[in-house]
């Protein structure tokens, strides 16, 4: 039968490898938010202030998870607060300096 000659073929073709998505691994690595804002730590503002101020800039930011970048900025003298895109980093460092807190952006 002729289809029979032609399909298999066909088939074939649009189930092998070479219809399959090239280089995944490589998108997703592209769609990673490029940076990552830095909080610093500083021997007088209360941490409560540093807590209340994170939870201020960042949207949705639970008490727990600014508790735990304010400790460890405290402990190590930095920590990531957030990974994001340019434009957001530097609105979110805008925040933490005006609550006066010490921010710096940095490439992820
Ligand atoms: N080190 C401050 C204190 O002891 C608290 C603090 C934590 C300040 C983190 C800034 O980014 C900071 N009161």
């Amino acid at each position: 039968m002729r289809t029979t000659d032609i399909t298999p073929g066909i088939s074939a073709m649009a189930s092998g490898p070479d219809t399959k998505p090239k280089e995944t691994t490589e998108n997703r690595t592209s769609q990673e938010p490029p940076y990552k804002v830095i909080l610093h730590n500083d021997d007088f503002t209360p941490m409560e202030h540093v807590i209340d101020v994170l939870r201020k800039v960042v949207p949705n930011m639970s008490f727990k998870q600014a508790t735990n970048i304010m400790i460890e900025a405290h402990k190590n003298g930095k920590a990531v607060v957030i990974k994001c895109h340019l434009e957001l980093a530097e609105l979110y460092q805008e925040g933490l300096t005006s609550g006066g807190l010490i921010s710096t952006i940095e490439p992820d």
